[in-house]
């Protein structure tokens, strides 16, 4: 797909397996909220008409009728209550809640700094490398410990998220200065990394592409350009490329 295919005046290209359901949940809740405001809207101008001043008319302060005039209040309350519960939840769990198996998916770790996104993929080990604080330099963004036998095989990438098609990718998300959201929006993912807190968030890409990844957060003066792409392979690329790095790994 083209930039322009991807993002065109509407929202973007759906690009990950729940981004369909999740847009019919704004697509429902747009038509809901309409209703409600205009039914409002028109319940609001019969009673201005319905009780304007007129002469020889006088006003009539009295509190009796208050239960009935709840009753329209507890129907659209309960609407939205309906629409909250029943229809909202059970897309929000499956997206917030229902994380795929660690062994069935990509696992990577994506670290947010002021101002770029930091990929750790585990290697074939599985196993994420130790990463210390005061390990951090220029050409060891994520301080890994190479002392570490798990880190051995692991890959670092900057704002190039390489994943693979045809299965869930599971993220352990996390900041090292202040709060930044990653977000893509072609897959309808967006989370806050907050500083001191790990948490996780997974997406199955359905196209193969580039998507780019934004910061939702306004996190600082070059909050703008923290941007990268997340680059959707078939698994064979994917796998190529994994041992494409895995072999420049090993030559340095
Ligand atoms: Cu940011």
């Amino acid at each position: 797909m083209t930039p322009d295919q991807l993002y065109g005046w509407w929202l973007p290209a759906r690009a990950s397996t729940y981004a369909a359901d999740l847009d019919r949940q704004l697509d429902v809740f747009h038509v809901a909220m309409g209703l409600i405001f205009v039914c409002w809207g028109a319940f609001m101008i019969y009673c201005l008409i319905r009780y304007r001043a007129r002469p020889g008319v006088p006003a009539v302060y009295s509190h009796t009728g208050i239960v009935k005039s709840m009753i329209p209040d507890g129907i659209v309350l309960a609407f939205e209550l309906f629409m909250i519960f029943v229809i909202g939840l059970p897309v929000w769990a499956h997206v917030m809640e229902t994380f795929p198996e660690e062994k069935k998916a990509n696992v990577a770790a994506v670290i947010a700094q002021q101002f770029a996104w930091n990929i750790h993929y585990p290697g074939p080990d599985g196993l994420f490398g130790r990463r210390d604080i005061k390990l951090i330099s220029s050409g060891n963004p994520i301080g890994l410990d190479d002392a570490d036998p798990a880190a051995k095989d692991d890959l670092v990438s900057v704002n190039q998220f390489h994943v693979p098609l045809g299965k869930p990718t599971l993220v352990y998300l996390s900041s090292m200065d202040v709060i930044h959201s990653f977000n893509v929006p072609a897959f309808r993912t967006k989370q806050d990394a907050t500083p001191g807190m790990r948490v996780r968030i997974w997406f199955e890409p359905i196209m193969t592409g580039t998507f780019e990844i934004a910061c939702a957060q306004l996190c600082g003066l070059g909050h703008y350009r923290m941007r990268g792409d997340v680059i959707v392979h078939t698994q064979e690329e994917f796998d190529a490329w994994l041992a494409k790095k895995q072999a420049e790994k090993a030559e340095l």
